[in-house]
């Protein structure tokens, strides 16, 4: 058997033996954003990494390392509190190991948050953009190697990677809160460095609004799956060369803590939308 498909059962038969519940929907909080599942969720079970032979765990500040399982609303959740990233040394096929996790745990609609640089003229730091559209070809895809036939096919369409309706969903729950909302295109960079001034010259001439390390390849191997997938940037900074300050990963966690309450509002509404 395909090894990564193997481990992926392994980590799998690991959850069911330990937790009983069928989440609708997946949740991948980013950088800053963590601790949404204690305040906005009722929980039911918690699953460390750590406590899942062979799974990845993340190591960046701000990214607890647990699957927290509950209610937001009447929806039941799985959300993972830390995601791992490609510039912390795992495979492509390990960072998307949690997101194909919680695929066969049964969720089929995958809600993708980041903490993010922002490019878009006019952007300020702690603005919230609406993901429609990603450029994840800076990367390795996840789905390279042999094809998992039982997840998705060798050549995935990519053409609507961002749900059209729940893109409505958002967009209206963003409407009925008062909360201003961008949207546009995310673009994966590996880091771990933050990206030069020329580097974000050359992701604006490309169309990217956003740029950060994680989400595009979740959301490859997502739609590999057939999942549903939306996503929201908490544009945490502005991109190098955009802001006339050094960038550091404190303040992309600072700013994604002042703007929370709205983040969290935001996605809460739109989950039980
Ligand atoms: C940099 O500050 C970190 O924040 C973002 C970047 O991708 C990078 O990991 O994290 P998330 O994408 O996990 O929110």
């Amino acid at each position: 058997m395909n090894e990564v498909y193997e481990k992926l059962l392994k980590c799998y038969a690991c959850f069911e033996d330990k937790i009983d519940f069928k989440p609708q929907a997946a949740l991948i909080l980013g950088s800053g954003l963590g601790d949404y599942a204690d305040t906005n969720m009722k929980v039911e079970a918690v699953l460390d990494y750590h406590d899942i032979e062979g799974f990845p765990v993340s190591t960046v500040p701000g990214h607890k390392g647990r699957f927290v399982f509950g209610y937001v609303g009447d929806v039941p959740v799985v959300c993972m509190q830390g995601r791992v990233h490609y510039y912390e040394g795992y495979s492509m096929q390990d960072v998307v190991l949690p997101t194909r996790l919680m695929k066969m745990m049964g969720a089929k609609v995958l809600f993708l948050t980041n903490a993010a640089g922002g490019i878009q003229q006019g952007m300020k730091a702690g603005d919230l953009m609406m993901i429609t559209g990603q450029i994840g070809c800076f990367v390795p895809s996840p789905l390279i190697g042999a094809n998992i036939d039982e997840l998705g096919e060798r050549f995935p369409d990519m053409s609507h990677i961002y749900d059209e309706d729940l893109q409505k969903i958002i967009r209206k729950a963003a409407i009925e809160a008062d909360i201003p909302l961008r949207e546009g295109t995310y673009l994966q960079l590996s880091g771990p460095n933050f990206e030069t001034p020329q580097e974000i010259s050359m992701c604006r001439v490309l169309g990217a609004d956003a740029v950060g390390m994680s989400t595009a390849c979740e959301a490859i191997a997502a739609n590999h799956m057939g999942m549903k997938i939306c996503g929201i940037s908490c544009i945490s900074n502005l991109a190098a060369g955009i802001s006339p300050f050094s960038l550091i990963h404190r303040e992309v966690q600072e700013t994604a803590d002042r703007v929370a309450p709205l983040f969290k509002k935001l996605v809460t509404d739109s989950i039980t939308g």
